[in-house]
């Protein structure tokens, strides 16, 4: 493993500025609480996460392009005080891109690296604030403008901002460094394995607990945004429907504890015969549904009510416009617009009802993941991927095994995705040392805190996963789990699902456990997800075997958890593309398209069974390691270049009742 050095505290002899580590506000019905503290000014004030929408009162650039690279292998960095000058002897990176696939040196690199650009603010409208947000960072990043240092983030899925306003400089480069660093260790989440549990040749290289590749880097946009001093910091949406019609329940958190009138507007947008957007309205609503509301504080609640709703489902994913503004109606103080669909969504029995009809979930686990970027936002795969989607039939998506960028979601609410949003909690091994167990729950709370706030307003999003996969010791051990390893992540669960609906009372919650994983953890979600792999990983090549298996399988978990909804998150066989044999053996694309053909009979003849989502929707990248060919899991119903398998194929037939 490349880099070494150990981590320092944080911003040692640096000025703090700004941060958001996601300690804000919660969201959820009832959130609010943290806005009514004062400000004392408004840089000393969190900057907003919204997403960066732009609007007459607000501009947002992304600062995506070629910026200056180096890798940190011996830490010297911050002591050399690498952001206080022109990085020396940097290559060129772009952003937003992972590292490892772009250097030989940086393909298997475990350490700090530094980014660098230069950024001009004069064509940024003056007298606002000035914004930096990150879509993510992979692990950890630390961040300097001109030199002077403004935060710190942990956490390699989530947004982070910092204001800028004061930092930046007018007339001239703003040299914008950070160091971004992403060593695999067994606090963090994910995270690394405790190498001393594996045998020589289960080794895999790089060493992670989970089984992706572990792309670093700044993997999604830096934007610069501008906001007024006065702005919507925070919107939390719940929708509900009474008879036809629709209830919009908002609550906004605004800047600087301010006082005023707000109003909060829905409307249809419309296609023209000439393809625009125009703000007319559809539907049984003839005009805008608009109201009014006193911002008092910094916080205000009102509910909208949409006569004749036309409510957001994967048959029809209708969104509606919906504008906040501040201040006078004829010159607003800020306007900040995002989409909303009107849904809900409940665990009823055994039955899993989006806005009161029970759904069942065709689609896939994924990941972010492609030749070349690694995990960088890749907008082109990101739209082909859901064009696959349609195409095969699947009404759903897990965000496998992390939350995914903020664009993937903005594409399943109108694709009419439902979604299953996971934490980046993967493999989680409960025979760690407590204090390890116990890190990394803080930062797994506290991501929960930022996933939800990031994404509560997603109509797509139907369930929350707290994890996926933990085990109570390393999968590759035939070691007895230790005594208090089940006990360790009971308490562990228990926890974090008692902390889940404070943050979201509205969505279903629930954790993805592997088959014969303990059933007191699975056991507290809402709904019980499972990954299967009968077939594959046991009864390997006896497909006669396995509908027995199955059936077995899934009727001591509804003995067990029922009258609970039971989805299959994952089951599914590796397939080489072009590789051949009948009668199906494994490997072969006949044995995938078998085997995924075969839980699906078998599930589908249960009725508390709620969704079938085979592993995986594309082949991805992974560690190197003996069973995986080329570096890649090739258990994908799509190839890592997204050519349909015979799987998907097989797939498409089955999720259109062409065949049974
Ligand atoms: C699993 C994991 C997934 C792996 C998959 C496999 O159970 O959840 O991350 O990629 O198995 O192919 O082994």
């Amino acid at each position: 493993m490349a880099g070494g050095g150990t981590e320092r505290d944080a911003g040692a002899g640096v000025t703090r500025r700004g941060a958001v580590c996601g300690f804000g506000m919660l969201a959820g019905a009832s959130a609010g609480g943290a806005a009514a503290k004062p400000a004392p000014s408004a840089s000393a004030e969190a900057p907003s996460l919204l997403y960066p929408h732009p609007s007459p009162t607000r501009s947002s650039r992304e600062l995506s392009g070629l910026w200056r690279f180096k890798l940190d292998p011996q830490d010297l960095g911050e002591a050399g005080r690498w952001f206080g000058s022109t990085l020396q002897d940097a290559r060129r990176i772009p952003v937003p891109c992972s590292w490892n696939d772009l250097f030989d040196d940086a393909q298997d690199y475990f350490g700090p690296a530094w980014y660098e650009t230069d950024l001009w603010v004069d064509g940024e409208p003056a007298g606002r604030r000035l914004v930096l947000r990150f879509g993510s960072a992979v692990y950890h990043a630390r961040v300097w403008l001109n030199g002077e240092y403004l935060g710190e983030h942990v956490g390699g899925y989530l947004p982070f901002a910092f204001d800028v306003t004061e930092a930046a400089r007018r007339g001239q480069a703003n040299r914008l460094t950070v160091r971004v660093e992403n060593r695999l260790r067994l606090d963090r989440v994910p995270a690394a394995p405790d190498v001393r549990a594996s045998h020589f040749y289960q080794q895999d290289y790089p060493q992670t607990a989970y089984d992706f590749f572990p792309y670093a880097g700044l993997n999604r946009p830096v934007v610069l945004c501008t906001l007024p001093a006065v702005h919507v910091k925070d919107v939390t949406v719940v929708t509900g429907l009474d008879g036809a019609d629709g209830l919009v329940d908002v609550e906004l958190e605004v800047s600087r504890g301010w006082s005023g009138k707000a109003r909060v507007t829905l409307q249809s947008p419309v296609a023209t015969a000439a393809g625009a957007v125009t703000g007319a309205v559809t539907g049984a609503v003839t005009g805008a549904v608009t109201g009014a509301v006193a911002v008092s504080g910094g916080t205000a609640r009102l509910r909208l009510r949409i006569p004749k709703v036309r409510a957001w489902s994967p048959a029809d994913p209708h969104l509606y416009e919906m504008s906040v503004s501040l201040g006078e109606a004829a010159a607003p103080l800020d306007l900040y617009r995002m989409k909303v669909g009107v849904r809900t969504v409940r665990v009823d029995g055994e039955r899993l009802l989006v806005n009161g009809e029970p759904v069942f979930l065709t689609g896939f686990g994924r990941h972010e993941d492609f030749p070349i970027h690694g995990k960088g936002l890749d907008l082109p795969v990101l739209v082909r991927d859901f064009e696959l989607l349609r195409w095969i039939g699947a009404n759903s998506l897990r965000t496998s095994h992390y939350p995914y960028a903020e664009e993937a979601l903005q594409l399943a609410d109108e694709y009419g995705l439902l979604v299953i949003a996971e934490t980046p909690a993967v493999s989680l091994v409960f025979s760690d040392p407590a204090e390890v167990i116990e890190a990394r729950y803080r930062q797994l709370e506290q991501d929960l805190h930022e996933i939800v706030r990031r994404d509560k307003n997603h109509p797509c999003i139907i369930l929350w996963s707290l994890a996926n996969e933990p085990i109570p010791k390393p999968f590759h051990t035939t070691d007895p789990v230790p005594p208090g390893a089940v006990e360790a992540g009971t308490r562990f669960f228990s926890r974090l699902f008692a902390t889940a609906p404070e943050l979201d009372s509205t969505r279903p919650v629930a954790l993805v456990s592997v088959q014969g994983g303990p059933p007191e953890w699975v056991g507290q979600g809402d709904v019980i997800c499972t990954n299967s792999y009968d077939g594959w990983y046991g009864l390997s090549g006896r497909l006669d075997e396995v509908p027995g298996a199955i059936a077995r399988e899934v009727e001591a978990l509804h003995a067990r958890h029922g009258p609970k909804p039971v989805i299959y998150t994952e089951f599914g066989a590796d397939a080489l593309a072009g590789d051949h044999a009948d009668p199906p053996e494994m490997w072969s694309e006949e044995y995938q398209a078998e085997l995924i053909a075969t839980y699906w009979s078998v599930l589908r003849k249960h009725p508390y069974v709620v969704g079938a989502h085979p592993w995986a929707f594309a082949d991805f990248k992974t560690p190197q390691s003996l069973t995986r060919v080329g570096g890649v899991n090739q258990k994908g119903v799509f190839t890592r270049d997204r050519r349909p398998k015979l799987a998907a194929h097989r797939l498409r037939e089955l999720w259109s009742g062409r065949r049974g």
